[in-house]
């Protein structure tokens, strides 16, 4: 309730934002995942988005530095158990700053958003370090953009060279050579869902993609994320998942 956003949707109410979490937690439990739930961390506030602390890659994780002040701490909290799942860590240093909401692995690539929060200094040093595990990568430059704040709150990567991306990011170069499912900007909350084994959860609220996805063989699982995007959180920025 104290951390960050840049929505006017109200205050999360915490009851109904720790039974949405539970919910998320038991679908990632149901889509064949094992779960390690790190300690409640009151000293900040969006340390629920744990997903910006780190990007884990099959080979390495990497940890951040996060852009926003507030939230550069919570990388203290979550190394000791990334250590201990990762024989090779990384760490984004001074003066880079990174988000792992911006970083989109589309197989053994890696999109790099450039935001508010990833700027150009950190982009480069991730790419060196996905480079010495043998994964490319490029930058998508989204500072421009005030619709969204992190490259995954407009695009996910689903499998076999597949795209779900908003309106306002179809046109990019970047994509190209990608089937896009594109969605209005009216569905553009809806970017940021996730690939599990055979599901894909999204949020409620958003039937177009919810058909789109079931038309492409996928099988939608539907979470109500409502408390957590008044934060500015999408589905993806919960958890983080190797
Ligand atoms: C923030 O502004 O940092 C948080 N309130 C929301 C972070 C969402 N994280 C993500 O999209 N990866």
């Amino acid at each position: 309730m104290d951390g960050l956003t840049t929505v006017d949707f109200g205050t999360p109410d915490l009851p109904r934002a720790l039974a949405q979490h539970a919910v998320y937690c038991q679908a990632l439990d149901e889509c064949g995942l094992q779960l390690m739930r790190l300690d409640v961390d009151l000293e900040h506030p969006d340390s629920t988005f744990v997903e910006d602390a780190a990007v884990l890659t099959a080979k390495a994780a990497i940890l951040t530095r996060p852009g926003a002040a507030s939230r550069m701490g919570e990388v203290a909290s979550i190394r000791p158990v990334i250590e201990r799942c990762y024989a090779k860590t990384y760490q984004v240093e001074a003066p880079g700053t990174l988000d792992g909401g911006d970083i989109c692995e589309a197989d053994s690539h890696f999109f790099i958003g450039i935001s508010h929060r990833t700027n150009e200094e950190g982009a480069r040093q991730l790419s060196e370090f996905l480079g010495a595990e043998g994964y490319a990568s490029s930058t998508v430059d989204i500072r421009k953009m005030n619709s969204i704040l992190h490259l995954k709150s407009g695009i996910a990567y689903l499998d076999r060279g597949r795209l779900v991306v908003m309106e306002e990011l179809a046109d990019r170069k970047e994509f190209a050579g990608y089937e896009l499912v594109m969605l209005p900007a009216a569905e553009s909350y809806a970017c940021n869902c996730v690939l599990v084994n055979e599901r894909v959860l999204l949020p409620a609220g958003f039937p177009r993609l919810k058909a789109r996805l079931g038309e492409l063989g996928y099988h939608p699982l539907v979470l109500d994320m409502s408390e957590f995007r008044k934060m500015d959180g999408g589905l993806s920025c919960l958890s983080l998942r190797f």
